[in-house]
């Protein structure tokens, strides 16, 4: 296992690769070229250079997250041949560099989505909350008013360019129903493994965030029957996955161990943080510790352990303590706390105590 931590660039994160450096047992961060859009080539240069600034500081730069797919990708529009040409380069240049594992995911228009991101916690910390009759109720432009109007609230693949044009983005997916979106993953998948199978890079899906459809539009990495679709789409160890503890627990029915065991050999990337499910189907984003939520990290790390697990591992979200000014879920402090945590139950496995 190696322990990694997301940072989002030079000029876009208030942790710096100083503070990473000194979270104890962390080697890498999980980095990107957040200025470009969906869609564009990543130039060689761009991503030397920021290998180049990131290996200075001691860490290495095995895992990008993300390289998002464009929209017609996902539409299994024609003009999507471009953009896969587009992703297979991408795909070489980071190979070239030195990249191991490429993050992705197939959501069609948002990433992931919450109602509020600094919703407070009885012990005065705040953390994203997900609200289901707030979504159920809202109208997509609601949503995307309230982020506009609200410069904290903004998250992964909320760019302001891609937001103004939302109501015209769901509407291209009246024609793209969840087979439809399967197949073009599949189309998409078909075309860009064998160029990860020639150059050494893995393909690592991330889940859906919440695991359900939003706002009508389909989605397809859900549980564990999508992962066993997803694996056979294309039969490649390249053809991967992010198992995010956070995402898929916000399902109770969604084993996460179980997971790890059956998928073993496709987990290239891990995303472990806890969250406390409510009854009504809102959930809240706690801390790390078992105790604290509803999702038994110390299980998912043993079940890593025992699988004997090499790959990355990054803290998820972390709350919003000691004051810290940072991008919603991405401070510093929680989610040092959140590898700490997962390191000392990994620790005492390594000792041969099973908990
Ligand atoms: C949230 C993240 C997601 C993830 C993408 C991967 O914090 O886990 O935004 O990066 O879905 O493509």
């Amino acid at each position: 296992m190696e322990m990694t931590f997301r940072w989002y660039g030079r000029n876009n994160d208030s942790v710096s690769l100083e503070d990473i450096r000194q979270i104890p047992g962390t080697s890498g961060v999980v980095w990107a070229l957040q200025h470009l859009p969906a869609g564009e080539v990543w130039p060689l240069d761009q991503i030397m250079d920021e290998k180049k600034y990131i290996e200075s500081h001691g860490l290495n730069i095995d895992v990008v997250e993300s390289v998002n797919v464009y929209e017609d990708i996902k539409l299994g529009l024609p003009s999507r041949e471009q953009y896969i040409e587009n992703y297979k380069t991408t795909i070489k240049n980071l190979a070239q560099a030195g990249v191991k594992v490429i993050c992705y995911n197939f959501m069609p228009v948002f990433d992931w989505i919450r109602t509020n991101l600094h919703k407070p916690l009885d012990d005065g910390s705040t953390a994203l909350f997900y609200e289901n009759d707030e979504i159920k109720n809202a109208t997509p432009e609601q949503i995307v008013n309230r982020i506009l109007e609200n410069p904290s609230y903004t998250l992964p693949g909320w760019e302001p360019e891609r937001l103004a044009q939302i109501q015209e983005a769901i509407q291209q997916y009246e024609a793209v129903d969840t087979e439809q979106l399967w197949n073009n993953l599949q189309y998409f998948l078909e075309q860009i493994i064998p160029v990860c199978e020639q150059h050494d890079v893995s393909m690592a899906i991330h889940p859906d965030d919440p695991p359900w459809p939003v706002f009508g539009l389909p989605r397809i990495i859900s549980t564990a029957d999508d992962l066993e679709r997803l694996v056979n789409l294309v039969d490649s160890p390249h053809n991967g996955i992010t198992l995010c503890s956070g995402a898929f627990g916000a399902r109770s029915d969604n084993d996460i161990p179980e997971m790890i065991r059956t998928y073993k050999d496709r987990i290239h990337f891990a995303h472990i943080r806890n969250v406390k499910r409510f009854e009504n189907g809102d959930f809240i984003e706690s801390s790390h510790r078992s105790q604290d939520g509803s999702v038994d990290i110390v299980s998912i790390v043993e079940a890593y352990y025992e699988i004997g697990y090499k790959g990355y591992i990054r803290p998820d979200h972390g709350r919003h303590i000691w004051n810290e000014q940072c991008r919603p879920g991405y401070g510093l402090y929680d989610r040092a706390l959140g590898i700490m945590y997962m390191l000392g139950i990994w620790d005492k496995l390594d000792k041969g105590v099973t908990s």
